[in-house]
This record gives structure tokens, sequence and C-alpha cells, in this order.
């Protein structure tokens, strides 16, 4: 059995003479590893200190992951960023009456992209974009068949819930019945996107006109419920309050508690450049990191909580791993835009899978490959690198 003494960071913690009393039962009650209220989630963000979280957090990430910190090799398609949603925070997205100022790909241009893969041993395609009135649910069969036909070892994760909800909805489908064909036709797991805050008093200010929280959260459980993995993100710093926040990991919360289907919970943090919200400040690096430390000591059921190096940028996304983070997503390869056009620091986001390896390595931990699944390809911490795969551009 483990003691108490085993943890003497946490114990630490515990003895400070000054400790709130509420602050030393929320650490006493993730000690025994017991559920947080969501009002115990309200307490954290208002007064919980970041090395008070920071020790909870790291507690917890190292009791489930111990040092591991998962990466995959992935690349992204993005169909299109023409949208005909206004999502007020969104520096990416082009409205239809002005598509010219946008992209929109063919299927043979995706299949193109996909086809510069060959040989290479990536393990994911990641496609995600905006909603385009013509790129319906036929479009995206068709599309998934050839990726599928042309590499089958390709896993896909693909379509946000918004972009499911209008491809349904258009199609006269079920959410069900939509899911199953997309998963018949080769759709594997579903990324997070599209979540932002659940509050209808939120998404009334920030995304009034898109799939609201119940239906972002039917898709995700029609999709568990086909056997399907599925990620959640939530996009914080803009106009929501903490009980927003809290509100909105109760939610995946309980229907983790149901289906099981979730597995990793990625925090985006809200990027200001060129969008509608511009006039609000960018959370700081502090507030970030003791979100991340929230995140992980209230999502208790969920296995794994990511940072998205890219929107974060590397040093960043290198102290998130002392703070609840055990993965940092993939090599990406230049192929998203989402987050380079709302300001973040990775311009062009792209690593090898040495440069990302070694990122991990500097922080401390072990860097070790995934599939978008979690089963574990490869452990890289004894592999040296050289020069030149450290290096390359
Ligand atoms: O839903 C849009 C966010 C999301 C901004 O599942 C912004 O593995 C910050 O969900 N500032 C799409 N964020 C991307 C996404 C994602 C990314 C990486 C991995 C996974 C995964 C999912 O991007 C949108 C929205 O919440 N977003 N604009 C912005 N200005
Ligand atoms: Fe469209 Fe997504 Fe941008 Fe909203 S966040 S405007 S749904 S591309």
């Amino acid at each position: 059995m483990t003691k108490r003494q085993d943890f003497p960071a946490v114990q630490t913690l515990l003895q400070q003479a000054n400790l709130d009393t509420a602050l030393k039962s929320i650490a006493e009650k993730v000690l025994n590893q017991q559920r947080l209220t969501p009002e115990e989630g309200v307490l954290l963000f208002e007064k919980g200190e970041l090395g008070f979280l920071g020790t909870l957090a790291n507690h917890v990430r190292e009791r489930l992951h111990g040092d591991k910190t998962y990466f995959n090799r992935n690349f992204h398609i993005e169909p299109t960023n023409v949208c005909i949603f206004t999502c007020n925070f969104c520096s990416y997205s082009r409205l239809y009456k002005n598509k010219e100022d946008g992209w929109e790909l063919s299927i043979d241009e995706m299949l193109d992209i996909v086809k510069k893969y060959d040989g290479q041993p990536v393990t994911e395609v990641h496609i995600v974009g905006g909603v385009h009135p013509k790129m319906n649910l036929a479009y995206f069969i068709e599309l998934i068949q050839k990726i599928s036909a042309h590499r089958p070892d390709l896993h896909i994760k693909g379509f946000t819930a918004v972009e499911l909800d209008y491809m349904f909805r258009k199609a006269k489908v079920s959410i069900e019945e939509g899911m199953r064909i997309l998963h018949d036709a080769g759709l594997q797991s579903l990324p997070g996107g599209g979540a932002e805050i659940f509050h209808p008093e939120v998404r009334a200010k920030i995304c009034h006109d898109k799939v609201d929280g119940d239906g972002w959260l039917s898709i995700h459980k029609a999709a568990h419920q086909l056997g399907m993995h599925t990620n959640a993100t939530m996009l914080y710093g803009h106009v929501e309050e903490f009980w927003h926040r809290v509100d909105h990991m109760e939610r995946l919360r309980s229907l983790q508690d149901e289906t099981h289907g979730f597995n990793t919970f990625i925090p985006l943090k809200f990027r200001n450049k060129d969008n509608d919200l511009s006039h609000i400040p960018e959370t700081s690096i502090i507030e970030d990191l003791r979100l991340y430390a929230i995140a992980r000591l209230y999502m208790d059921n969920f296995p794994h909580l990511k940072a998205y190096w890219p929107m974060l940028g590397r040093s960043t996304a290198q102290l998130t791993l002392s703070y609840g983070v055990n993965d940092l997503d993939g090599t990406i390869d230049d192929t998203t835009k989402i987050y380079s056009m709302a300001g973040a620091e990775e311009q062009r986001p792209a690593m090898n899978t040495a440069q990302l390896a070694m990122l991990i390595k500097q922080a401390g931990r072990r860097p070790v490959e995934r599939d978008t699944v979690y089963n574990e390809i490869m452990d890289y911490t004894d592999v040296v690198f050289s020069d030149e795969e450290l290096l390359a551009k």
C-alpha cells in the first residue's frame, strides 16, 4: 500500500502553517483520490497559488503516468477556412460571401497532402476546418474512403462536433446515423474542437450560431457508443468566469463517467490577434499553468491532459509538464494555420521526432511516442540523436 510519506512534496504542502483550511481539505482529497466538487473547483481558481496547484497536479500526473510524456507523429489537413459561422474569437475563418479570401481544397488536393507522407512513419491525420456549405457528408465520406484506401494504416481523426452537426443536419440524418456512416467509411476518432465553453451565457457572447453545448456532448456520446475515442477542448481566457470553466469541466466529467470514451482534455488559451475579441488581453503564463493544474485535479476520469505546443510555444509547453500535462500532441509538420493566424508563438509549427523527444527530455521527462489511442509505439528516453536530426529545419 502507498503511504503518505511516499509523497514528500505534498506532505510539505500540507504542513504549511498558513495554508487555508479549505485548500488543505482539497489537498487531502487529492491525496485520497476523492473527487472534487464544483465549489472546490471554483475555489481553486480563486485561491489556489501556482506552487500549491502545481505540487498537487504533478502528484496526480506522476501517479497516473510517472515521467512518461506522450507525443505522436501526425499532420493536419484543413479542407477549408470558409465558414458559415461567426465565432468572434476566430482569426482563421472567412465568411462564405468572402470565400475568395480563403481556401477550399478539392478531394484530390487533400489526397495529395496524404501522399506527401508516403513512406514516412506518421500514424495520424487530423482533419479539421471551417464549415463550408458545399462540403457535405457525401464529400467527406468520399475523402475518408479515399484516404483509407490509399493508406489503411493511417488513423483518421477528424471533424469537430460543429462540422459534424452541420453535416448531419444538412444530410437530414440523425446524429447516431451520421456517426455510424462516417465510422463505416473509416473515421476512427474525433478531435476535441468546437467545445469552447458550454454554458449558454458564454456561447451567446462568443459563438451564438453554432452547435450548443448539449449538441456537442450528444455527438461525442454517439461516437463513444460506437466504440470511438474522442478528445475534448476548453477555450479559456476570454469572457468566461471561473464557474463557467468549472461547469464546462463538470459536464465533460459527467459524460466520461457514462461512456469512458474521452482520451484527452485539451485546454486552449484564447489568442487575440486579428479577431473580434482582440481588445481582450491574453491570460498570463502563470494563469495558464494554474489552469492546467486545476484541470488535472478536476478531470479525475480523463486519462490524459494535453498541452498543444503550437499554440503555447515550446518553452511554455515544457513548463506545463510540471503542472499536470502528460501529452504534447504531435510533430504537426507545419500543416495547421488555426493558431498561427490567431497570434500563437509558433508561426510555422513543425518538429521532427528527435526535436520533440529532446524537448521532453530537457524538461526531465520520458518521451514516449504513442498512436492516437495511446498505444505506446516507442520510448525515446535512451535514444541518442545526431546533431543533424536535432538541427534539421
Ligand atoms: O474549437 C479558434 C480553437 C479549436 C482560437 O483534439 C482558438 O487533438 C485560441 O480543437 N485562440 C480547434 N483558440 C482546434 C482543436 C484542436 C487542436 C489540437 C488538437 C486537438 C485534438 C484539437 O481551436 C476551436 C477553438 O476552440 N480556436 N480560434 C483563438 N483565437
Ligand atoms: Fe467557423 Fe470554427 Fe472559426 Fe467558429 S471557430 S468561425 S466554427 S472555423
